[in-house]
């Protein structure tokens, strides 16, 4: 898929799962209004969309429906959006501003923000499972796809990383521990999405290894890359040698290898990505190599 081919579909995804995020909950359930306000509210404060945008590019690139795959890609946004309201809680990054807006907390309040992602995690397996009452899918696929989904975003997935990002020290959290943390809080769900993606489509247990080893070096890479542009976007970090003390806030790739060390990682492991998907018998033109590309390319 060529770069423009790209700008396209992506802008065409996030236009249908905005128009889904507001039929969200049926009308007929009567659920407060402030609880639907507070979880609209941060789903359509306008993301990357990336987890959506593999779950559909990996089905279709398989072969698979658009249609069939919407509910699970919207579930995977909702696990992410209530994972980025509850980590910006004041217990947690205490932060007051994110994707451009306030926070969630900020606008609704402690209780309503973690009652909203609350709200926001438990409807994902409902939506989840509206690919079988709706769709079609078989409900074995539905089945691996709500395993998947609790496995990676709960303690050995998700949440696990993110307890222990909490628990690392400074000074202690070498090269493995952040493998480990980047692997679970930002990989896991990228690697759920994709292979979510490929079980919609039906896909046999080789193209669904190649999506999950595609996913992990994809995941990784795309986490180097977020610490690369965090620095590079933020001017008073540039020319600061790596250790000095405002890059010794957060331990990161660039922190632990410096900023052109950290740069060949991520490109070695887009380019791993890209072979893994190739030898699966993966197109050149299909969508997610176009999406991994355009992931080390960007520039925020
Ligand atoms: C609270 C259980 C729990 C988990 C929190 C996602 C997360 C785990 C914390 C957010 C902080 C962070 C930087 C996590 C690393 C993953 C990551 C890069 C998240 C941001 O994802 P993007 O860039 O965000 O896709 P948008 O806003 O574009 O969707």
């Amino acid at each position: 898929m060529s770069p423009s081919e790209l700008t396209g579909y992506i802008g065409e995804m996030a236009r249908t799962l905005d128009e889904a995020w507001s039929r969200l909950l049926p009308e007929t359930w009567q659920v407060p209004q402030t609880l639907v306000e507070a979880m609209t509210y941060s789903l359509q404060a306008g993301g990357k969309r990336l987890r959506p945008l593999l779950v559909v590019a990996a089905c279709e690139d398989l072969g698979g429906s658009r249609e069939a795959a919407l509910p699970v890609a919207a579930a995977v946004e909702m696990v992410h959006t209530y994972s980025l309201i509850h980590d910006d809680l004041p217990a947690m990054d205490n932060d007051d501003y994110r994707r451009g807006r306030l926070t969630n907390h900020k606008v609704f309040g402690e209780a309503m923000a973690i009652l909203a992602g609350d709200g926001l995690l438990t409807h994902a397996f409902y939506s989840v499972v509206q690919a079988a009452r709706r769709h079609g899918v078989p409900a074995e696929s539905v089945l691996s796809i709500v395993e998947d989904l609790s496995a990676m975003a709960g303690p050995r997935g998700m949440v696990g990383g993110q307890v222990a990002d909490m628990e690392g020290e400074q000074g202690e959290t070498d090269l493995e521990r952040l493998r480990y943390i980047h692997l679970h809080k930002t990989g896991d769900l990228i690697v759920f999405s994709l292979l979510a993606g490929g079980r919609v489509a039906g896909a046999d247990e080789e193209k669904l290894a190649a999506l999950r080893r595609f996913g992990t070096a994809l995941g990784l890479a795309f986490q180097i890359q977020d610490d690369i542009l965090d620095i590079v976007g933020d001017e008073s970090k540039l020319g600061k040698p790596v250790g000095s003390d405002i890059q010794q806030q957060k331990v990161t790739y660039p922190y632990l290898l410096g900023l052109e060390e950290s740069r060949r990682e991520a490109a070695r492991l887009t380019a791993e990505a890209r072979d893994t998907l190739l030898d699966a018998g993966f197109s050149a033109d299909c969508r997610l190599l176009g999406i991994a590309d355009y992931l080390m390319n960007r520039d925020h």
